[in-house]
């Protein structure tokens, strides 16, 4: 799947002009893009989801600046995990997901970059990771729990000094929507990986190097 993943990310990269504030994703799709970037040398501004995406972005000499400096970004550019037919996605299989979260509502645009293996018909049947404070986290863990899921703590912190804990999915999402708010609802959970309504674009990327552009309406 990595010339597909490549593909998009050039693809995406195509799509930056001169002048624009970028948000960068993380993962490896995103990789792609960022290499593809840096190629292009624009006079771009760049704001990160993550701290290996800030370590990769200086490796590659795309201008950061922090993120306290940038009141809008013009565009997201992010990778996912899963993604249904109305754009919504799972991610933060990579822990980025709160900093990602904050960097997409903080977008005009969001493109998603995909390869085919990462669309589903429905939101489900793996993990999905939650990121809770450290403090107390045992009884976060616990009111998860009693919404009838089982999950897995992971043994590594956030960037942002947090937990992860993933929960299994099983069985397909029947409203993502409302799981979302549950959660969210309660105290300790600061985010959890379902995006909704965030991503305005996909670009899927092609074993042979083709991509396909689409967004909602295209579909
Ligand atoms: C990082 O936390 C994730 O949300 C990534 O955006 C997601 O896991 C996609 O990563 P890949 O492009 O490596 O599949």
């Amino acid at each position: 799947l990595e010339l597909a993943k490549k593909a998009a990310g050039e693809k995406a990269a195509s799509l930056i002009h001169d002048g624009m504030i970028v948000g960068l994703g993380t993962g490896s799709t995103t990789r792609y893009f960022l290499e593809a970037l840096s190629r292009r040398n624009l006079r771009i501004k760049c704001g990160c989801t993550s701290k290996r995406t800030e370590e990769l972005a200086k490796e590659l000499n795309l201008l950061l600046v922090p993120i306290e400096a940038i009141r809008e970004f013009d565009v997201d550019v992010d990778g996912a995990d899963q993604i249904d037919k109305n754009l919504n996605m799972i991610k933060g299989g990579g822990g980025a997901l709160l900093r990602e979260k904050i960097v997409a509502k903080a977008s005009k645009k969001m493109i998603v970059l995909i390869d085919p293996s990462k669309r589903v018909q429905k939101l489900g049947g793996r993990t999905l990771p939650i990121e809770i404070a450290q403090f107390g986290a045992h009884f976060t863990i616990a009111h998860i729990e009693d919404l009838g899921y089982t999950g897995a703590l992971r043994k590594t912190l956030t960037d942002n000094g947090n937990l992860i804990f993933d929960i299994d999915l099983k069985g397909p999402l029947s409203d993502p929507e409302s799981l979302n708010a549950k959660l969210l609802n309660i105290p300790g959970v600061l985010e959890t990986g379902l995006f909704l309504g965030m991503a305005t674009e996909v670009i899927e990327g092609n074993e042979d190097g083709s991509v396909k552009i689409y967004d909602k309406n295209s579909l």
